[in-house]
């Protein structure tokens, strides 16, 4: 499950540069990421990884 979510993250961020990222995560636009906006990384990230789980 570990190496499953590691899979994923690494493809992840692979497809976008970390200003994108952050970008993307900073939902309220305060130049910051608050746990929330971190929570919202852990789902997409956990939503990747169990996509990936259906495909081998
Ligand atoms: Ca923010």
């Amino acid at each position: 499950m570990l190496t499953d979510l590691e899979n994923a993250m690494d493809s992840l961020i692979d497809e976008k540069d970390a200003l994108t990222w952050f970008k993307e995560l900073d939902v309220n636009r305060d130049g910051a990421i608050n746990f929330e906006e971190f929570l919202i990384l852990v789902i997409k990230v956990g939503l990747e990884a169990h996509k990936k789980s259906h495909q081998v």
